[in-house]
């Protein structure tokens, strides 16, 4: 087979791109065609996506890439639209971090408690989980009419082709899916009196899902036919595919919004341990297994940036990053996962809410704040890292970090300095990688296994490695302030 031209579809929380890919044997080149701001909307209280703006991007990227012969699509996890029976959308998805989730949250354990859930799903507690948003949706006028009930790739793959399906990789990131067998946890969604016909069949990455339909073709100017193909939708699932790592002994950091910090499975870890610890055993590409911990990650940052702007303070991350270089180490340490950091507002007032907590004077200063986000999150992958070590057994040599994340000099030396291990940073946009590898090996281009496409990677794509600098006790001081013990 010959050279394909690609699109990824890539919607993170703080961006959505359109990139594309030529891709052969041997060669693997993206380019960026669209990238569009994603900013969610607050509407009567409630803090939605603006997924038809979204889709708007979409469009607007296939119709830059200007010849394709294939679209992938991934996204965010967990957030859903749902359908009616005329295939309307009812409302705009809510958002992961509005409030609402978490009121469902006690009407959830109370027909199956933490421990059990686990053992079904496998899912770190979150209280955004799709299975505490049903129940909150549940509730509600209008729930009554969804005949589906669609993650957000599936539903811009519903709007793209016509086709209704639930691709595995983010289906489990739901709740509501089987971690040992792949499958719909029925049970569950009966004993949740969730009606079973919102659930829709499973597609696995490189499986077809459609082609892009006429409406579509005459919106983009494309010309026909373009199949769209499962990938890993659940962008984390992409990313973890665009890991560049050699063998089985690395630990990974997708970091963008938030960092995904784990190690890479073959079969679940669900003992209550690993519970306890706050990780997952979400699906990946291939049947593997991502075991990892939602870590709060660059989200931080990124809200402090946005608090100051709107009180006309600087706000530019270039600045403020060279600026952080300056200030000494651990001059205040915080726990990331704090859950008052989840929603949005003012993440520096809560910073220096919980350093007075915990007996740290607060940050004085922009550059403080920024350097205390930055050395919190380098100890989170670390405290991270072990843990993942420890309840699994797999022994890592290395740590990747992939993602926006990855172009922060800073957070990645500090990585490296709190891991006592060699950060390799790159690609930036592993998830479209990810994204168009899968593409490529359904269309027969590429093949074998997640060790070739990683090749592939290793082969074409710049990494940069920053090797473990400074005395590790200066970590684990700081690890004592944060949790009062070093978890080794
Ligand atoms: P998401 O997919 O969650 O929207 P990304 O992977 O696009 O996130 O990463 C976005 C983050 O990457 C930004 O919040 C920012 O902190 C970081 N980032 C992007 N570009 C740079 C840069 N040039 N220098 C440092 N950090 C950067
Ligand atoms: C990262 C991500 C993460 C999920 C969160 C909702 O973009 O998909 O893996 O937990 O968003």
């Amino acid at each position: 087979a010959g050279e394909l031209t690609l699109a990824a579809v890539d919607l993170g929380a703080s961006s959505g791109r359109v990139m594309v890919a030529r891709v052969a044997p041997g060669q693997l080149d993206l380019r960026e065609v669209h990238r569009f701001p994603n900013r969610p909307v607050r509407a009567a209280g409630t803090l939605h996506w603006d997924v038809l703006g979204l889709y708007a991007g979409v469009l607007d990227g296939l119709r830059a890439a200007g010849r394709l012969d294939g679209v992938g699509i991934d996204s965010w996890a967990v957030d859903i639209g749902l359908l009616d029976a005329d295939g309307e959308l009812l409302g705009n998805p809510v958002h992961y971090r509005d409030a609402r989730h978490a009121t469902a949250v006690p009407t959830v354990h109370a027909v199956a408690g933490p421990g059990e859930l686990y053992r079904v799903n496998g899912l770190q507690h979150l209280p955004f989980n799709t299975v505490f948003q049903l129940a909150a949706m549940r509730r509600r006028a209008g729930f009554g009419r969804a005949r589906h009930a669609l993650l957000v790739p599936d539903l811009l793959a519903y709007w793209l082709t016509g086709s209704v399906g639930a691709e595995v990789t983010n289906a489990s990131t739901t709740g509501l899916l089987d971690s040992t067998t792949g499958e719909w946890a029925w049970g569950l969604i009966d004993r949740l009196e969730l009606p079973r016909h919102l659930f829709p069949p499973l597609v696995r990455p490189g499986d077809r899902i459609g082609e892009l339909s006429p409406e579509v073709l005459a919106e983009t100017g494309l010309t026909g036919p373009v199949p769209v193909t499962a990938v890993g939708s659940h962008d984390t699932a992409s990313a973890v595919v665009g890991v560049p790592a050699h063998g089985a002994r690395f630990a990974y950091v997708s970091c963008g919004t938030w960092s995904l910090v784990g190690v890479e499975l073959i079969r679940p870890v669900l003992t209550d341990a690993s519970r306890v610890a706050g990780f997952t055993n979400e699906l990946g590409v291939d049947g593997t297994v991502r075991y990892l911990r939602n870590v709060m990650g660059l989200w931080l940052l990124q809200e402090s940036l946005r608090t100051w702007a709107a009180a006309g303070l600087p706000a530019d991350l270039a600045e403020l990053l060279a600026a952080a270089a300056q200030v000494p180490a651990f001059t205040a340490v915080v726990d990331p996962d704090d859950a008052r950091f989840l929603p949005p507002g003012d993440v520096p007032a809560r910073i220096a809410e919980v350093c007075a907590e915990t007996g740290q004077a607060p940050p004085s200063s922009q550059a403080e704040t920024v350097r205390c986000i930055l050395d919190s999150l380098a100890l989170a992958h670390r405290r991270t890292v072990r843990q993942a070590v420890r309840l699994t057994g797999r022994d890592v040599d290395v740590v990747h970090v992939v993602g926006g994340g990855a172009r922060n000099t800073l957070l990645c030396q500090l990585t490296a300095d709190a891991c006592g291990l060699p950060v390799v940073a790159g690609p930036v946009e592993a998830a479209a990688l990810g994204n168009v590898l899968v593409q490529a090996r359904a269309a027969g281009v590429l093949a074998g296994g997640l060790p070739e496409l990683r090749a592939l990677l290793r082969e074409t794509q710049a990494t940069r490695t920053y090797r473990p600098t400074g005395d590790p006790a200066g970590w684990d001081a700081a690890e004592r302030r944060v949790h009062g013990a070093v978890d080794d």
